[in-house]
């Protein structure tokens, strides 16, 4: 940018604003790209909130206690919400909540992969909370710094909401690592299944990641898929001795010279299988929403028809007033 001279070049004022760190708005210009990127990003993972909701909510009927079903509930609730919140930054980008949903009903628009595996027993809903909530906030907490500005003020409250479903998570796992012989079996057993989708959830490694290095480039994404992933098996290769369990990964091994866990090698053909729809939950899952939404119908159209109602009920109010 020459000084002085006011700079109207739209793609110059944009890098300039992502290079000095100030958050792109909606109604700034933005490369077609990017908004592109952003919409796929920021859609597929309000997709991933709302499919995700799924899995825990098969055991709101089943939590073992009243303490553990209001926590449930409540946490599945935060889910929703975090789905609303991504659909509503989304729409900033010039997409309608209709096409996107569209587009994740029709198969199109992914979610995460980690969605699509089962949840057999309860302890289940401890490794979703610690290992995939923790997955979560891992990627995310970074995404409050994306350089789209209703992107990373809309990551700011969902992070906070993703560590405490971490930390119920943790607790519950804790519980039954304390409890009887079958109990601790189980919340070892839930920790072997969750495990490596959660080590996948981060995406295929940097040198198969189409979308990082522009991201990164647009500072969209802070840290590359490995490096998170790196993070996040550290956190946890502590963590689990805590609860006097283990990591399924006899590779897993502290590393002094990086100062880092190494750890083993990643199923890339389980994680393709399930991100292209062939994993054990793939089709129930998406059932599932488009049954939903198809049931909704009706819920739809009535808060169309109120607030046509409404708005007619208030230019009535006003032509009145303006009569008088
Ligand atoms: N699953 O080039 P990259 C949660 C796709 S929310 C499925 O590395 P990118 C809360 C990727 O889309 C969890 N597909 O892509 C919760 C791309 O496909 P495309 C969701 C995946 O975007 C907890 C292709 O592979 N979180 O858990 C996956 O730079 C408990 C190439 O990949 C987010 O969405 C995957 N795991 O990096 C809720 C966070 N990974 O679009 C309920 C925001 C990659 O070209 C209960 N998203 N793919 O057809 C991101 O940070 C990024 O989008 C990544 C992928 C890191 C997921």
């Amino acid at each position: 940018m020459t000084a002085g001279n006011a700079n109207t070049d739209p793609q110059e004022i944009f890098d300039d604003k992502v290079a000095r760190e100030i958050r792109i708005e909606p109604k700034d210009w933005m490369p077609d790209k990017y908004r592109q990127t952003l919409i796929r990003q920021i859609s597929q993972h309000a997709h991933s909130e709302i499919v995700g909701m799924l899995p825990e909510g098969n055991w709101i009927t089943r939590a073992p206690t009243l303490r553990r079903k209001a926590t449930l509930i409540a946490k599945v609730q935060d889910e929703a919400g975090h789905g609303l919140y991504l659909y509503s930054a989304a729409e900033t980008l010039n997409i309608s909540r209709d096409e996107m949903l569209a587009q994740l009903h029709s198969g199109k628009a992914k979610y995460s992969s980690i969605f699509n595996y089962p949840t057999l027993t309860w302890a289940d809903i401890g490794a979703i909370g610690w290992l995939v909530d923790g997955a979560a906030i891992m990627n995310q907490v970074p995404l409050c710094r994306a350089s789209y500005g209703p992107y990373a003020r809309a990551m700011v409250r969902i992070c906070k909401e993703e560590s405490f479903h971490q930390r119920q998570g943790f607790e519950i796992l804790l519980t039954l690592s304390r409890g009887s012989s079958p109990q601790r079996h189980m919340c070892q057993d839930a920790i072997n299944r969750w495990w490596w989708p959660s080590v996948m959830m981060f995406g295929p490694s940097d040198d198969q990641s189409p979308h990082s290095a522009q991201s990164m480039a647009w500072k969209i994404k802070r840290f590359s898929n490995d490096e998170l992933r790196q993070k996040f098996v550290d956190v946890c290769a502590e963590q689990v001795k805590l609860l006097g369990m283990t990591l399924p990964d006899k590779d897993l091994q502290w590393n002094a010279t990086t100062e880092h866990y190494d750890f083993g090698p990643i199923n890339w053909q389980e994680f393709w299988d399930v991100v292209n729809g062939n994993g054990p939950c793939n089709r129930e899952r998406l059932e599932a929403r488009v049954k939903a939404h198809e049931e909704g119908q009706w819920v739809r159209d009535a808060a169309i028809a109120f607030a046509a109602k409404q708005n007619d009920s208030i230019r009535k109010k006003n032509t009145a007033d303006v009569a008088a």
